[in-house]
């Protein structure tokens, strides 16, 4: 760390550049966790009924992510599925003003990723313990992850990420 300081702050003397140093993009480290259970499709179906009544500091499993703002850019998700039994993944979308509810197939269980905006980029199924990364450019706006694995995302698996 010490290291790196110096290394920066020499480079700003040499190039006599007062401004914030060239920025190569952020990471974040994405957290695709559950509670643990052995769920089946059924234990599914009877959480995404339970969603409603228990509220989002309930759900059975979410994305936890390490920012919740970035700068605009290049950045990059780290991805961990932290679950010892089920399959997560990770969709990027961008939450477009006024929108007020995503265009979700009902009778699948799950977010229609072929709709505008709903799918910029993905790190799809990861096995339980399993990592992955994306990079990805992203302009100044409202963005959600979410899981899109069937009954995810009514069971509490989005987050929202904001870019500056
Ligand atoms: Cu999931």
């Amino acid at each position: 760390m010490t290291q790196l300081f110096k290394k920066t702050f020499s480079a700003i003397m040499l190039t006599g550049l007062l401004s914030v140093p060239a920025f190569a993009g952020t990471a974040i480290s994405v957290d695709l966790w559950d509670a643990g259970s052995d769920m089946t499709m059924v234990d599914n179906m009877r959480m995404m009924n339970h969603q409603n009544m228990m509220g989002m500091e309930n759900a059975p499993m979410g994305i936890k992510l390490s920012a919740k703002t970035v700068p605009a850019g290049e950045i990059t998700f780290d991805t961990l599925n932290s679950s010892k039994n089920l399959e997560h993944e990770m969709v990027v979308a961008l939450l477009v003003d006024g929108m007020t509810a995503l265009p979700y197939k009902e009778n699948r269980g799950r977010v229609d990723e072929n709709a505008p905006n709903m799918n910029l980029g993905e790190v799809s199924e990861l096995e339980p313990g399993e990592k992955s990364s994306l990079t990805i450019n992203l302009k100044p706006g409202r963005y959600m992850l979410y899981c899109n694995v069937d009954g995810h995302y009514a069971s509490g698996m989005w987050t929202l990420l904001t870019v500056k």
